[in-house]
């Protein structure tokens, strides 16, 4: 790979994981903590009496393992427990102009929070502003606007469930069903995908199933990099012997070897695990193409007599295979090849270890979700597991790597801009209201509605919602265009000084800290991926004495904003038993709720499909098919195809740091990975700065300048990292069935810069 030395551009050969892992993670305790603290704090992460990881939603064997190291959980935790502070004397030395020059690492790196403040036009810099006067301003205002449907209700997936329920409750009573969250930037494809498919929007997997799987097939995620604990358990399938296939358009190093760090072998030999039995690499967007591919391969074995289709599931468990599978009798191979990417072989292999396997699970992250066709790319996983009854059964079913901590719980706990009549009923039945029967914004249409000047207040329950969403322009316009924006934070970032009238910043306390109410210390509780809920407790002595829970910010909002309310707020935050109770009345699959946290654990949400019920209008699960796309929807021959990236040193728009070792990035975010093939076509060479612009229909001016950087990733694919990438994404790009942003297919145009 190109010879030229590059600044910042070093090969990277070790494995993953391994002693790097362990000097990264000292690095983060030396920089932002205090080194005393730190050793206790991450052995308190995910134990029965401790607190949830922020870092991702991977479960816990029953939450009472011994300390499972993970760099990237050690630098969430670190992040959030760092000694620096952001005081009112920080922002009176700063105009929120001159903050806004600084980048997103400089910004979140300044520390937490610690007043409430207001901004102040007149000397355009934050001031304090006591907590009642805070949640007065929010309460005139949102009584002021001409209609409830001109605020949004914005939930980054990091909120317990009591914070997102109370959330859920007080805009609803308020009268909107706006409720934009990070999810339709994330697993909307699946929220929306599998319950058409499998009658639910989670996955079906529980930990148990790795022990027990034969096959499992990874597809479009990076869990070295965001889904590190996960790392443990593919590092015990490989060495049991499971076969591990990745479906990936770039070599990732942790999907081809990894070091355990808690494996003394390993560590002290210096060797490392091969993780995928085989390493498929589909062009971006592929990913559809090449599981109908494996489908009909599949089907070719079966037609030709061989027994490799669950016949006796198929005929009583779903619905349209017939049709499903006439439609892949139909398609043609080239068609597949060129769509995919893959070889006919590739396809072939594949079908062929699955027809192996007894017991297979599909994994699968933003890869596969963030696509204008994310909906059906989900439904064809689903399908190719139905045909060999991969649901319902030891070691085996679907298994989307959810992202924020508790995104899943969220979910469960009613952030959704959907009409949901049952949860209607039974907040009317709870609480005495009924919410509006009018379907509201998701993300995308909630900054559509912030750019028009429909919307007018954006009250955010954490994240960085402008910086997170595609078409920066747009979006940061929408942050400009309101009257009020509110943030509940535990960190300064850009879209709180994207300022249109007003701004309020609310600190909060994160999952590290104590959290003391009226009725005492209290937990909160949370979902991870495999649908187990589990308990929470801070340790830490909060990093201000000025910071409030986020429920109690929610209940202190709700109160100034509704003086009639017909929930007894302060009631319900003395004591999160109380609003527990309240869940369970409004969602009876937390019977118990209560009783069952204290249990170390937790317990999980039942499945239909672990019992083989399926809550689809036909009471089975359905082959639905993905034709290929349409000739109008493809991008233009000499386009390539740009995905965007996380690096290892980042949390979503959070930046911890300006390397991604396993990539061979070190102190720098401004490259382009392009194939060696496509460089010289483009006659660009390795290290030249390129313009970027997005080649879709009439958009041809968000150009980007990044340097170009020889990478192993398929051909005719491109990658850049987010959220720098983010301007090339025009907001109506995304997923026509989820709204999901096509945030990983975006068609661009590549020239060298002049
Ligand atoms: N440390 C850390 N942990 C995190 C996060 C973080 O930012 N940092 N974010 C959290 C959140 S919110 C989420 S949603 C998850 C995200 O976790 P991932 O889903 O792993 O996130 P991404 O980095 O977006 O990249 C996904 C992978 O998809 C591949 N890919 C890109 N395009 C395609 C494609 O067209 N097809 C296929 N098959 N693969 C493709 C990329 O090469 C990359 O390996 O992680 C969560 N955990
Ligand atoms: N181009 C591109 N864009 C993407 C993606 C992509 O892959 N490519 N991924 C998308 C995905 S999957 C997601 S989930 C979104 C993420 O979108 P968001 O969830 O909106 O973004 P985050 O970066 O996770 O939010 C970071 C901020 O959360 C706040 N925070 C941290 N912890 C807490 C807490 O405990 N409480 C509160 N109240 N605040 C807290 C801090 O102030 C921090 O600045 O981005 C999406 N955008
Ligand atoms: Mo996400």
């Amino acid at each position: 790979m190109g010879n030229t030395r590059i600044p910042g551009i070093n090969r990277y050969d070790a494995p993953a994981g391994g002693w790097g892992a362990l000097r990264a993670t000292a690095k983060a305790v030396v920089e932002q903590m205090r080194v005393a603290e730190a050793p206790g704090l991450l052995l308190r992460l995910n134990k029965p009496d401790g607190f949830d990881c922020p870092g991702c939603a991977w479960p816990d064997k029953d939450h009472t393992s011994t300390f499972q190291f993970c760099e990237n959980g050690a630098k969430a935790v670190t992040w959030e427990a760092t000694k620096k502070r952001v005081t009112p004397e920080f922002f009176a030395a700063h105009t929120v102009t001159e903050l806004l020059t600084q980048s997103d690492y400089e910004l979140e790196n300044h520390g937490r929070l610690t007043h409430p403040m207001a901004y102040d036009a007149a000397s355009d810099t934050y001031v304090p502003i006591a907590w009642d006067d805070a949640f007065a301003r929010i309460g005139a205002t949102l009584r002021g606007l001409a209609s409830p449907d001109m605020a949004e209700f914005y939930t980054s997936g990091r909120a317990s469930n009591e914070a997102a329920f109370l959330f859920n409750i007080f805009a609803r009573e308020y009268g909107t069903n706006n409720f934009p969250d990070c999810s339709n930037m994330c697993h909307e494809a699946t929220s929306v995908g599998l319950p058409q498919a499998i009658g639910v929007g989670k996955g079906t997997v529980s930990l148990d199933d790795f022990d027990h799987c034969e096959l499992i097939i990874a597809i479009g995620h990076n869990p070295g990099t965001n889904h590190p604990r996960m790392m443990g358990t593919l590092h015990e399938c490989a060495r049991r012997g499971a076969t591990i296939i990745v479906l990936n358009p770039l070599k990732e190093r942790a999907l081809e070897r990894f070091a355990d760090p808690q494996n003394p072998i390993e560590m002290m030999s210096f060797s490392a695990t091969p993780i995928a039995s085989t390493y498929h690499q589909p062009k971006v967007g592929g990913d559809s193409a090449a599981l109908r591919g494996i489908m009909k391969a599949v089907l070719e074995r079966a037609d030709a007599g061989e027994d490799v289709l669950d016949r006796a599931f198929i005929a009583e468990h779903t619905h349209r295979f017939e049709p499903f599978a006439e439609e892949l009798r139909q398609a043609s191979w080239d068609e597949i090849v060129f769509a995919s990417g893959l070889t006919r072989d590739a396809m072939t292999q594949i079908a062929d270890a699955y027809v192996r396997s007894s017991a297979t699970i599909i994994t699968y992250g933003m890869g596969l979700t963030q696509h204008d066709r994310g909906t059906h790319n989900v439904q064809q996983a689903a399908a190719l597991l139905m045909l060999r009854g991969n649901y319902g059964k030891p070691g085996a079913g679907i298994c989307p790597l959810r992202g924020h901590s508790n995104v899943q719980g969220n979910r469960t706990v009613g952030i959704t801009e959907k009409i949901d009549p049952v949860m209607f009923d039974n907040v009317e039945k709870v609480f005495g209201f009924r919410p509006p029967n009018v379907h509201g914004h998701d993300a995308v249409a909630t900054m559509k509605a912030m750019a028009e000047g429909r919307a007018k207040v954006l009250i955010c329950l954490g994240g960085n919602f402008s910086v997170a969403l595609s078409d920066s322009d747009v979006s940061f316009k929408g942050m400009r265009n309101l009257d009020l924006a509110v943030h509940l934070a535990t960190k300064l970032n850009r879209s709180h000084l994207l300022i249109g009238k007003d701004a309020l910043i609310l600190p909060v306390l994160g999952r590290t800290e104590f959290d003391v109410q009226a009725g005492g210390v209290q937990s909160i509780t949370v979902e991870d991926s495999m649908s187990m809920v589990h308990a929470s407790r801070g340790k830490l002595k909060p990093a201000s004495e000025h910071l409030r829970s986020e429920p109690a910010i929610v209940a202190g909002m709700a109160m100034a904003t509704l003086p009639e309310s017909k929930v007894d707020w302060a009631g319900l935050i003395a004591d999160y038993d109380a609003i527990r109770d309240k869940i369970e009345a409004v969602y009876p699959a937390f019977r118990d709720y209560n009783a069952r946290i204290r249990k170390p654990g937790g317990f999980r949400l039942p499945l239909g499909p672990t019992e083989r019920v399926w809550h689809t209008p036909s009471g089975k699960a359905e082959f639905i098919t993905a034709a290929m796309p349409e000739d109008s929807a493809l991008p233009a021959p000499d386009a390539l195809m740009l995905t965007t990236l996380r690096s290892h040193d980042q949390y979503n728009t959070t930046i911890y740091g300006l390397d991604d070792r396993y990539r061979g990035v070190f102190g720098r975010r401004d490259v382009l990975f392009v194939n060696e093939d496509d460089l010289e076509a483009l006659g660009v060479a390795h290290g030249d700065v390129v313009e970027v612009s997005t080649a879709l229909r009439g958009e041809e001016h968000r150009c980007l300048r990044l340097t170009a950087v020889a990478h192993d990733i398929a051909r005719g694919s491109v990658a850049a990292y987010y959220p720098e990438a983010n301007n090339l994404c025009p907001l109506d790009h995304h997923d026509r069935q989820s709204g999901t942003p096509s945030y990983k297919s975006i068609p661009v145009r590549i020239v060298r810069a002049g």
